[in-house]
């Protein structure tokens, strides 16, 4: 028996690996799900509720190491250590092609440095989102796409990855390919300079819609001017409508 721990969270993601290892009905594999210690929507999945399901991967290093074969990283939000990436196989799901786009959310800097952008299956090394390639794949980005609408279909290309590696990665079958020098990294804090808006900057049309639309993910309240008056922020999202869609309106 392969005792495989899978550190998620992200609850979409989890719901369809689940369905996944349902459907391929391998009886020498064994997959622990647990998640870090932030507060997500996937704490409140039946099967994490009350479940203490968290695990802090730099304190319990010696307890993976012990216990498991091989780690799978779906977003998960905790950067793994030298010892563990070292001593066990380490694979994560990325929601960017590597290395164009390493690093924090990648559809949002996709569109605004207008890269390609897809997804990765890769082994970890002690760099984020670096090593080895094991499988990746493009997804098309159109000019009416926010991140949000972005975001799904990378989620989806990460899920057809999984799908169609599945026997390969967990049997660790498979020949990997080194990332190309060069690349992208974009952190949490490029992210947080793109939020405020200066009124007084101007720019072409093409680059302050992309610039909205790489920020407008769902409800997220990301960009943002203050109101001189009272000082207030407020929030501002880009709706982007093509002409057939809104035929069918
Ligand atoms: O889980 P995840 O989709 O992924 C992120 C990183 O992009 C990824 O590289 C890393 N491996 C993983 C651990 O964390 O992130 P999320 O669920 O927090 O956010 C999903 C998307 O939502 C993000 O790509 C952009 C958008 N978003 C998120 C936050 C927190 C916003 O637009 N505003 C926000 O404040």
């Amino acid at each position: 028996m392969k005792r495989i721990l899978v550190i998620i969270d992200n609850l979409q993601q989890y719901e369809k690996i689940q369905s996944l290892i349902n459907k391929k009905n391998r009886a020498n594999l064994n997959f622990d799900f647990y998640h870090s210690n932030v507060p997500t929507d996937i704490w409140d999945h039946i099967d994490f509720k009350n479940q203490n399901k968290i695990l802090d991967v730099n304190q319990k290093t010696d307890w993976i190491l012990e216990n498991f074969h091989m780690v799978v990283s779906v977003h998960c939000y905790q950067f793994f250590p030298a010892k563990l990436v070292n001593g066990i196989r380490c694979i994560n799901i990325h929601p960017g092609y590597n290395p164009v786009n390493r690093g924090w959310y990648p559809q949002v800097f996709s569109i605004i440095n207008d890269l390609q952008i897809g997804a990765t299956i890769h082994e970890m090394d002690e760099k984020l989102d670096n090593g080895p390639i094991i499988s990746r794949k493009f997804v098309e980005k159109f000019s009416w796409d926010t991140s949000l609408t972005l975001y799904n279909r990378v989620l989806n290309a990460e899920m057809e990855l999984l799908q169609e590696n599945f026997d390969k990665i967990f049997d660790g079958n498979y020949l990997t390919k080194k990332p190309e020098t060069g690349g992208n990294f974009f952190s949490k804090r490029d992210f947080k300079e793109l939020l405020e808006i200066n009124m007084d900057e101007t720019d072409t049309y093409r680059n302050i819609i992309n610039r909205l639309r790489a920020l407008t993910h769902g409800s997220y309240k990301n960009m943002y001017y203050t109101d001189p008056e009272s000082g207030r922020k407020v929030y501002v999202n880009l709706s982007l409508i093509p002409e057939d869609e809104k035929e069918k309106d």
